[in-house]
Formats: C-alpha cells, structure tokens, sequence
C-alpha cells in the first residue's frame, strides 16, 4: 500500500491523536497541523495539537489557531509530527510524541532523522501543507472544507514565499487552484499571515536593517537582533522573520545571516542563501539544518566571534 494511505488508513483506524509542531512554528507546520486538527475533529476524533513555543501573532488568524496545547492528555493511540524531522524541534512536546503507541512524521526536510512507525518525507516538495493536502484526501476528502483548506493554504502561501521560492511547482498551483473551491479568501490569508505589520515590528525591521553590515565585497549580509531592540520597540523574536529576507534580496547578496541574541553568549541564527550557495551546508558547519536555500542553527559566544565563524564559514562556499 502506498505509504501515505497507510498514514490514512492508521488515522482512519484510531481515536485520540496528538498533531505536533516544530519549534519557532512557522506557516507551514501551523497550517499543516491545523488542516489535519480540522479534518480529524469533523470526522469525530479527539485529536489534540501541540507546540512547544507560542503561535506568532499573525498565525492566530488561522481557524482553531486557539486550540494549542489545551488538552495535554499524556497518551495516544497515535502522534503525527507535522514539518518536522528531528525530536529536538519537538522541544518539550517530544514527551507526548513518545508517549503515543503510533508515530507517524510528514515533512519535506531533506534532513528527517526521527524514528517513526509511519514516515512520509518527500523533500522535493515545497510545502509540508501539500503533503498534507494529499494525506487528508486520502483520508477523508469529503472532510475538507473551508477552515482546512485556509490552513493549507497558509502553510503553502508561507513556505514557498508567495509561490515564489525555487521548489514551488505546477502542482504546488494546482492544489492552490483546488482550495479556492473551499471558498478560501487567498488575500485576506495572505495579509493575515504574510503581509500584516505592527508598528513595533516595523520600528524593529527598520532599527535592525539600518546596521546590516557587509562582508566579502558585499555578497555576504549580516544583520542582527539584539534584547535591547526587542525592549526599546515592544518587538517580540516572532517580528523578526521575513526581515533577513530584505538582505537576501539585495543583488549582489548571495548570503543573508540573521542573528536573533537569546541572551548575552546565545544566539539564534537565520541563514538565507541564494543558489548556487547551499544555506544548510553552512548550518551545518555548527550542528543545524534546513533547507537548500534557508536553514538555521544556534551558536553561543561573543557576537563579533559568531560573525567571523559565519561569515569564514559562508565565504568559504562563495569561492
Ligand atoms: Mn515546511
């Protein structure tokens, strides 16, 4: 049987089941977990959706956004990772990932390492919300409806930067072009989740961009958020995203690194490449993963040596 209709055929079969997103949840596992959530709860199940850190403001728009972590029973008969293939980025809901009897992982990161009962990875696609979209009509398709088809919508819309990134494809449009026939409203989704700005997220954008430094000849951008610019503007570390993007549009900038200052010595760091320069090959460097053309890592130490490390390591694949 085809793999994703025995991941079907598994949520078809069982009651309580538990959606779990990555750490900093973006788009894609908030939709795809929140389609599935939709699905599930229309056909009767008790299905429940985690998240170990707080859903951004702007996803809160997407129907049952409300219902995170409300119900943290500590057993079910199964547990689907959504976007996700690495219990690290469970962060403290790995817990009831493991204490199901089922797990189950549908993600498109090239890297998935998780152990799982059932795994559907399919790394050429763009968006973890159209695999999930195919699951659910191999589930049930007469369970879609409009709430679903907003939240995959969402996930796509987010992932592919506005059916704009390179993995984007005809059937990326195509499942698109289906969910209009929920009756989505695709621009209000895309201003609810994308385009929206606080004030205090622009003032933050604006603070942050205007000290973008420049490394090798100008193909390397480094731009940096620090506890003092999240204090001074009311920012939270959900406004940063999008806002590296803004450097790696720039021509020339073939490497675009946002540092996200956890606390003195911690940093989060962001890296958007354009091809042929490999993102994850330089978060890889210090332990992280992602995508060929965005991925991240962490590294501890003093600022201005965490920039030298990048910026030696991205040169290095700018030869
Ligand atoms: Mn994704």
């Amino acid at each position: 049987m085809d793999k994703l209709k025995k991941i079907a055929a598994v949520l078809a079969e069982k009651n309580k089941i538990a959606l779990i997103c990555h750490i900093n949840p973006d788009g894609d596992t908030v939709g795809s977990a929140l389609a599935l959530y939709a699905v599930l709860r229309k056909k009767g199940k008790s299905a429940d959706i985690f998240c170990a850190d707080a859903i951004s403001e702007k996803l809160k728009y997407l129907p049952f956004s409300d219902r995170f972590n409300i119900n943290r029973e500590r057993r079910y008969d199964a547990a689907v990772a959504v976007d996700c293939g690495d219990r690290g980025r469970m962060g403290v809901m790995a817990e009831v990932f493991d204490s199901a009897d089922i797990k189950i992982c549908v993600d498109h990161h090239k890297s998935n390492g998780l152990t799982c009962d059932y795994t559907r990875v399919e790394p050429e696609k763009a968006s973890t919300a159209e695999i999930v979209y195919a699951l659910i009509k191999a589930f049930d398709e007469s369970a879609l409806d409009k709430d679903s088809a907003t939240a995959v919508y969402a996930g796509i819309l987010t992932d592919t930067g506005m059916f704009s990134y390179p993995a984007t494809a005809a059937e990326t449009h195509r499942i698109a072009a289906d969910l209009y026939g929920f009756g989505i409203d695709a621009s209000d989704i895309a201003y609810n989740v994308l385009k929206k700005t606080a004030k205090k997220g622009f003032l933050l954008t604006h603070r942050a961009l205007s000290r973008t430094r420049f490394f090798n000849g100008d193909r390397i951008g480094v731009v940096a958020f620090f506890l003092r610019d999240f204090e001074e503007t009311g920012a939270g570390a959900g406004d940063t995203e999008g806002i590296v993007n803004s450097v790696q549009n720039i021509d020339g900038v073939y490497v675009a690194i946002a540092l996200t200052e956890i606390d003195a010595t911690h940093y989060r760091v962001s890296i958007r490449t354009k091809d042929p320069v490999d993102a994850s090959d330089i978060a890889g460097v210090f332990g992280g993963g992602g995508h060929r053309l965005a991925a991240g890592c962490r590294l501890d130490g003093d600022i201005e040596d965490i920039v030298d490390k990048l910026v030696k390591a991205a040169g290095d694949l700018l030869v």
